[in-house]
């Protein structure tokens, strides 16, 4: 079986991965997710339709949002779950034909619809599959307009990954599902023009930064405002649960039910940054970060010794020695991994079955030079608790610019750029970061200047809001009228598609002269990607010393 996915960095050649991806899901999985999509692009149209009779589609939003965020790299490895999710979405879109009264009492459909709305998924799965070969991305010829299509569909999953934690938490925004269900039917939609999609996409930069800004809300509101804080990343000698992810609800709930038992709980990965959440400081036995960026898994989970639970992407293809501790959640499956169920209206999960095997473990072993602390917790409220001190600093010369290095982390080699550019840069220089980026250069030591961190770490990649707000408080205080007339550059590391909602969100903000790496996306085609360089002078990364003397120069 053939498949075609290009949406994340690791795309095989820079081109596309066709046989199995290099992330390691296989085309059963990729082509029934490639199913998922094209079901939600005949419900945003279907939707999109009951929103304008005023008919309710609540079902259908959350299940776009659940879905999205399936597709995205590194999440679900699972194609009985896929299979399970098709079958849902079938539901919900007869639902919504019933509703529009499409659906006659035969089964028949009225009116002429487009297929994604109508095509049969009550088949055996050999036909599912065959089916699923004759949609996807190919099936749209012009090259173009396959690129503008994937930017706003990528878009679309980061935006729902982030309104997914946001919706966890209670907060919700309809006019963003709306929008999703209408991206979705044009992004299936033959009549648009290339005008009208790329609006569209920059439409969704507006929505990711909606969508974060609603995320940041619903984070701070609950858990409190990040503080400065020394994190431990040594071992203590109780046993522990590694919890790796974005999902802060999901770790609130497993620290409130291991209190008193004697196990630890430490943090992975885009996990780090709850450490520094005063919500979360309250529980003694929540003790610190274990590891790095979430492609060192295979050594780091096999060293952790107890259990483990992802409760988002990024996941690593287990190794047979640790996947029997594995424990899964939300939207991320893999096949031998338990997976705990979603928590019952109004109730809890039950992370009862981590938490035994948690008891019956060794305590962790401590990682090669992995000890003592290193900061974190520079949420936009701390970052502008600092503002007269960083405000001073830059009018007396000593911080002499900033680079912002957030974005997502990869195993590539060529990664070592961003590691080599946090090195180069100039002692008089600060880097602002956010996302798993960071564990490029957030152990590398690099000092501070007069108090003020050279690495200052705003938390996960959705925290890449609290960099923007940073940056337009700065613009205010300078008195400028951009952010492109700051002393800042934009070095940006991408991955998946939380990086591509990031990438659209800043360009909404106005952001100009990104550097973009370790490679283009291989989704553009060469017309897309000129018009992103000549509208936002967008740029490949070049050589670090390039780079270094370039941004220097504010270039
Ligand atoms: Fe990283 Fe993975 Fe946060 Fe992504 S762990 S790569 S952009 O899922 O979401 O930064
Ligand atoms: Fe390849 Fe990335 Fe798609 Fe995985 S998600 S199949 S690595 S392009």
């Amino acid at each position: 079986m053939s498949m075609f996915c290009n949406q994340c960095q690791e795309a095989a050649g820079n081109t596309g991965c066709t046989v199995r991806g290099v992330c390691g899901k296989d085309a059963e999985t990729a082509n029934l997710l490639d199913l998922t999509i094209y079901q939600m692009q005949g419900i945003g149209y279907l939707a999109t339709k009951a929103g304008e009779q005023g008919i309710n589609h609540k079902n259908a939003d959350k299940y776009v949002v659940d879905n999205l965020f399936t597709a995205i790299t590194n999440a679900n490895f699972d194609p009985e779950r896929i299979i399970g999710s098709l079958k849902k979405g079938t539901e919900i879109r007869n639902d919504l034909l019933k509703k529009l009264g499409l659906l006659l009492d035969d089964g028949t459909v009225e009116g002429s619809l487009p297929e994604a709305c109508t095509f049969p998924t009550d088949i055996v799965r050999e036909d599912l599959l065959a089916y699923s070969e004759t949609i996807g991305q190919l099936a749209t010829e012009n090259e173009d307009v396959r690129s503008l299509r994937q930017l706003l569909l990528l878009g679309l999953k980061g935006i729902a990954a982030y309104l997914h934690h946001a919706e966890t938490l209670g907060y919700r925004n309809e006019d963003i599902t709306a929008f999703i269900h209408k991206a979705l039917a044009a992004s299936d939609d033959d009549s648009l023009s290339g005008e009208e999609l790329t609006g569209l996409v920059l439409k969704a930069g507006e929505m990711a930064v909606g969508t974060m800004a609603l995320l940041d809300q619903a984070n701070t509101e609950k858990y409190g405002h990040q503080e400065p804080t020394q994190v431990n990343i040594g071992v203590r000698k109780n046993p522990g649960i590694l919890v790796s992810g974005h999902d802060l609800k999901d770790l609130d709930e497993l620290l409130q039910q291991t209190k008193g038992t004697g196990v630890d709980i430490y943090t992975h990965g885009e996990m780090l940054p709850a450490n520094a959440y005063p919500h979360f400081k309250e529980y003694e036995h929540l003790v610190g970060n274990y590891g790095n960026s979430w492609w060192k898994q295979p050594t780091e989970f096999a060293s952790f010794n107890g259990p483990i639970l992802m409760t988002t992407n990024c996941l690593v293809p287990p190794k047979e020695s640790y996947v029997k501790k594995m424990f899964t959640t939300n939207v991320v499956a893999y096949p031998g991994m338990t997976h705990i169920a979603d928590r019952p209206e109004g109730g809890s999960k039950d992370f009862s079955e981590v938490i035994e095997m948690a008891k019956a473990s060794q305590p962790p072993e401590q990682l090669d030079g992995e000890d003592g602390t290193m900061t974190i917790g520079f949420g936009h409220n701390a970052i502008l608790g600092a503002a007269d001190a960083i405000v001073n600093a830059v009018k007396e010369g000593k911080i002499k610019r900033f680079f912002v290095m957030a974005g997502c982390d990869g195993r590539a080699k060529d990664r070592d750029y961003f590691t080599d550019v946090a090195k180069g840069l100039p002692e008089d220089t600060v880097i602002l970061t956010a996302g798993c980026a960071k564990y490029r250069y957030n152990k590398l030591g690099l000092g501070d200047i007069g108090g003020i961190p050279r690495v200052i770490d705003a938390g996960q990649c959705n925290d890449s809001y609290s960099l923007a707000v940073t940056a337009l408080k700065l613009v205010e205080v300078f008195g400028l009228d951009s952010v492109n007339d700051l002393p800042i550059s934009f070095d940006i590391a991408w991955y998946e598609q939380k990086a591509v909602a990031v990438l659209l969100a800043l360009l909404h903000l106005g952001v100009k002269g990104i550097r973009l790496g370790p490679s283009l996306p291989a989704f553009l085609s060469p017309n897309v990607a000129k018009v992103l360089v000549d509208t936002f002078d967008i740029k490949p990364i070049g050589t670090v010393e390039e780079d270094i003397a370039a941004m220097m120069q504010g270039q």
